[in-house]
């Protein structure tokens, strides 16, 4: 088995043209594996720590001391050791840094250098990405939760929630799931243009319209649904970043403030009038009497997410079952900082029924790792924005090139198996 040889750390910039860090990760036969980190814009406070410079350059966004610090100590101290054994080498990371939150070396640095080992083993085996992290078991190409309108902190309107988001559940392939997905993208973007709203996209490439209020948001959305001939295919997942809406004790939702109990006879509203299957953060990351409520009331008719609430922690998906609080997990990479401390994440979710939902960031890259560990991880759902830019179709593309080459079931055809609706 190869040792790893040589580890080189770069600052390149997100898809929001923020610094970030890139990693090459050689091994001694020459195999060699990259990784780019993403960077969120709504962050759960759980979150392991993306260091920043702090400086004047890239108005305190820079991320040399990453970069030095992969260059300068991470380098030295994995240069040599086993690059099979992705376990011990995170371990290893996580020790190396030796803070709860990897706040030394910093979380974006050891994440790069974590899934960069990963893809230059898979290169030693000559193996697709997904296939060496879930061997012969992966086999399920997820559900796409494609965001189609953006609000909150994504985008420059007066929409509160963040992401309104289709999901082709009816489709039968994953192919399919994408054609269906742009029509209704474009069907959207007509009725927009027909309505004289501005078809600008945020930045997860959905539109971003000047709409009023949710309801408004969530009619265009099925209008569009309907034109494009696809009711009986299409459902709706909402995510409202909650935390980004909480203000003392209440949340602030269409010009009002709601207390708890208002704001979850809205979301009743909601499910009993769209087809919405899944609904993420409904609360703030630390209101867990509202996330209990909330999972009494609707856990048993749709999916509820935790993000910001649980941030791809084992410790805090535990203390989630342990109240019973929603009923699944969105998974990212950087939430946690290694790609075994996701893959534990996953597993755990799973092992207790929950739900896990690979993500994408606000702020993405080129890099598709989440497209493979989606499929690798049998997750059958990936949320990774809307069907306009690179940094997101890019793990589109990956899936569609995925399905054609291997196979694979479309996750949407295992649906009563993998949703609570
Ligand atoms: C979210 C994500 C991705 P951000 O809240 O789920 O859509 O946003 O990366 O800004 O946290
Ligand atoms: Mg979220």
């Amino acid at each position: 088995m190869p040792q790893i040889k040589r580890v080189k750390a770069y600052e390149v910039l997100d898809s929001r043209g923020n610094p970030t860090v890139y990693t090459t990760v050689e091994l001694e036969d020459g195999s060699i594996g990259s990784a780019i980190v993403p960077s969120g814009a709504s962050k759960g406070k759980y979150e392991a720590l993306e260091l920043r410079d702090d400086e004047k350059r890239f108005f305190g966004k820079g991320v040399k001391k990453a970069v030095e610090n992969i260059n300068n100590i991470i380098s030295k101290a994995i240069v040599g050791l086993e690059a099979s054994n992705q376990r011990y080498i995170d371990k290893f990371l996580i020790d190396l840094d030796g803070t709860e939150n990897k706040s030394r070396l910093g979380a974006n640095a050891i994440l790069s250098v974590s899934l960069a080992v990963a893809r230059a083993m898979a290169n030693y085996y000559k193996m697709p990405l997904f296939r060496y992290i879930g061997g012969v078991r992966s086999y399920i190409l997820p559900v796409p939760l494609m965001n189609f309108i953006n609000g909150g902190v994504h985008a420059d309107n007066n929409l509160d929630i963040q992401e309104f988001m289709i999901a082709p559940i009816g489709a039968k392939t994953f192919r399919e799931a994408i054609e269906i997905g742009v029509e209704i993208f474009y069907t959207l973007k007509s009725i927009l243009k027909e309505k004289g709203h501005i078809t600008n996209v945020g930045d997860e490439g959905g539109f971003a319209p000047n709409l009023r209020e949710t309801k408004e948001a969530l009619d265009i959305l099925m209008m569009s649904i309907e034109k494009a001939g696809y009711l009986n295919k299409a459902k709706i997942a909402l995510d409202v970043a909650g935390n980004e809406l909480f203000f003392e004790g209440k949340y602030r939702i269409d010009g009002k403030l709601l207390s708890k109990e208002e704001i979850i006879s809205f979301y009743k509203d909601l499910v009993k009038n769209y087809p919405i299957f899944s609904i993420e953060d409904p609360c703030s990351e630390d209101d867990i009497e509202c996330w209990k409520d909330i999972t009494k009331e609707l856990g048993s008719k749709i999916q509820i997410v935790g993000d910001d609430l649980f941030t791809t922690n084992v410790k805090r998906i535990k203390m989630g079952i342990e109240n019973n609080i929603a009923n699944a997990v969105l998974i990212k990479l950087n939430q946690i900082g290694t790609l075994s401390e996701t893959i534990d994440a996953v597993e755990f979710s799973q092992r207790n029924n929950y739900k896990a939902i690979v993500s994408h960031r606000s702020g993405e890259t080129e890099d598709n790792f989440i497209a493979d560990l989606s499929i690798a991880l049998n997750t059958g759902q990936i949320k990774t924005g809307s069907v306009s830019r690179s940094d997101r179709n890019s793990k589109y593309n990956r899936i569609l090139i995925i399905e054609e080459d291997y196979g694979g079931i479309y996750g949407g055809l295992l649906w009563n198996s993998l949703s609570t609706n």
